[in-house]
């Protein structure tokens, strides 16, 4: 609570002072889901979504998914049911513990769409991720982990990520609507490979998202 109260504190002497408006930037993200029955004709995902996007902006001691890492519970849950409700309790947590600053969600789409969400990112707090459902699946994902919006002592002003389709490692089905079949023990978290996802030019993104600096 205290450590909200000297956010807001914060977030307001910025607007007071000029001085103290580099210390954080406000950043809009948008995410274009470009996924689409003529995009990746390989089988029919009936209704296919984004789920509800979740992201945080933190520092470098919280990684929100990375490859080859092993999928938290809540990444699994966003993952495998779209939700993120157990993965805001991790953050959350993360949270207090210093790792985190603000926490952004957005509501799910259809696909072919976009989401956006805004944030405030901080020098303390100046990476962002966030994750979102490849839906319906077995446990996919797409999202972008630790952006550095800090560079060089400087905001970035504009960020384009390519999304991904990411396999979280904790559900071994291959096709969209495959029964839940837990995959034990868990695998860390892989690029999607598979054949929904896979063409001859190589893997193909469900995807693109920018991250572009706003007036405050
Ligand atoms: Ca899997």
């Amino acid at each position: 609570m205290v450590f909200r109260f000297l956010l807001t504190l914060a977030a307001s002497m910025a607007l007071a002072s000029p001085a103290f408006s580099q210390e954080s930037a406000q950043y809009r993200l948008d995410i274009h889901a470009t996924w689409s029955l003529e995009t990746h004709p390989f089988e029919y995902a009936p209704g296919a979504h984004f789920s509800r996007m979740r992201g945080a902006t933190h520092n470098s001691r919280y990684t929100l998914f990375g490859d080859g890492r092993t999928a938290s519970s809540g990444l699994q849950s966003v993952a495998e049911r779209g939700r993120t409700d157990l993965l805001l309790l991790e953050m959350e947590d993360a949270r207090e513990r210093g790792r985190l600053g603000e926490i952004f969600d957005a509501p799910g789409i259809g696909v072919p769409g976009t989401m956006s969400a805004t944030f405030t990112a901080t020098e303390k707090y100046s990476l962002a991720s966030f994750a979102t459902m490849v839906a319906p699946s077995p446990d996919w994902f797409t999202g972008a982990a630790s952006v550095p919006l800090f560079v060089d002592g400087k905001w970035v002003e504009r960020v384009e990520l390519t999304l991904w389709a990411w396999d979280a490692g904790t559900d071994s089905g291959t096709t969209w609507t495959a029964d839940n079949a837990e995959t034990q023990p868990r695998q860390s978290i892989r690029l999607l490979a598979a054949p929904n996802f896979l063409y001859p030019e190589g893997l193909r993104p469900v995807g693109t998202a920018t991250m572009v600096q706003i007036e405050e």
